[in-house]
């Protein structure tokens, strides 16, 4: 039988090759591997929960029960916080950020940004959803409490990024500047295993993946471009779980694109939280993320925590190929 590596596994192989490592950023890792797992169990029973009255309601103990993507929200920082090696959090359910600070535990110098769970109009169907997180080192002194400014950082600061696709199965794919790999959840061994070393992106694939109910408000370039998606018979791929429409397109190479609409006129995508963690995990593949005026992603200023803006992702030479009909 084959035995794979686990998470925990390959983060402390990871660091062991780092001289001078702390240990700090990789129990970080690990904790968020840990939380994914409960997040996991529970949307796995979304179907029941539902049926047994909750969202919103009584459960059978009594207690009033959250909606899901409250609940995982409230899980992700609570795993974070318990850690002790992180400073704070940003999420996305959230409209500040949360500050750990605690003066009689150790200093942390990593904050973590998260959308907890991606695609949640999904759950009630049963489609994919995900959670995307980030890891930034805080700019702030470790004595003091959190600024925004810790957290308003550019992509291209992130030292980490990663998502949980809970599908078919589920998969946690990160990286930490190098490669990226992913990780697939054995639910006998209450692990992630890896199962998708050094993922790479191919330079093309024949998917592209975008929300066409919003045509008419698309921009003539965008419009171009499906035309000519189109005539080149490429199939449309949309979820509406940007973590899965991103993974398909990691996995089989295409593009997928949210442009500015008139009910989004920034995007609807949020930078810190979601574009920023999977343009990450995307150019480390090999792939391009841009936003409609070719601006790359990881380049973009960020001054405010939910601040959104275009984006269009996936296989380098598409997303080069779509920028020329777009201008
Ligand atoms: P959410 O964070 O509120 O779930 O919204 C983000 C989601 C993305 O996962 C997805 O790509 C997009 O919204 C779908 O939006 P639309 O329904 O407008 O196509
Ligand atoms: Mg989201």
């Amino acid at each position: 039988m084959i035995r794979r590596t686990t998470l925990d596994e390959f983060i402390i192989t990871g660091q062991r090759s780092m001289q001078d490592a702390s240990g700090e950023f990789s129990g970080l890792l690990r904790h968020l591997g840990i939380a994914a797992k409960i997040i996991n169990r529970v949307v796995n029973k979304a179907g029941l929960l539902d049926i047994l009255g909750l969202d919103g309601g009584i459960n059978t103990t009594g207690d009033t029960v959250q909606k899901l993507d409250i609940y995982a929200n409230d899980m992700m920082i609570e795993y974070l916080r318990n850690s002790g090696i992180c400073a704070g959090v940003a999420s996305e359910e959230n409209e500040d950020f949360i500050d750990f600070y605690d003066r009689n535990l150790l200093r942390s110098s990593y904050v973590v940004v998260i959308d907890p769970l991606d695609g949640s109009s999904n759950i009630d169907v049963n489609i994919s959803v995900g959670t995307i997180f980030g890891i930034y080192k805080r700019l702030s002194h470790e004595d003091r409490r959190l600024e925004k400014r810790d957290f308003c950082q550019r992509g291209s600061e992130l030292v980490a990024a990663g998502y949980v696709l809970y599908g078919t199965s589920t998969m946690l794919v990160y990286t930490t500047g190098k490669s990226v790999n992913g990780f697939t959840y054995d639910r006998g061994v209450g692990e992630f295993c890896l199962s998708h070393p050094d993922m790479r992106i191919p330079e093309r694939g024949k998917y592209y993946s975008i929300n066409q109910g919003y045509s008419q408000s698309f921009s003539p370039g965008i419009s171009r471009y499906l035309d000519h998606c189109a005539g080149q018979n490429k199939a449309l791929r949309y979820i509406g779980s940007m973590v899965a429409d991103v993974h398909r397109t990691l996995c089989l190479g295409g593009i997928f694109l949210y442009p500015v609409t008139r009910s989004n006129p920034e995007g609807k995508l949020r930078i810190l939280y979601e574009c920023n963690p999977l343009s990450m995990l995307i150019e480390k593949a090999g792939g391009k993320s841009v936003n409609e005026n070719n601006e790359r992603i990881l380049d973009l200023e960020v001054n405010a925590l939910h601040q959104r803006c275009s984006i269009i992702i996936g296989s380098a030479k598409d997303v080069d190929e779509a920028m020329e009909f777009i201008g």
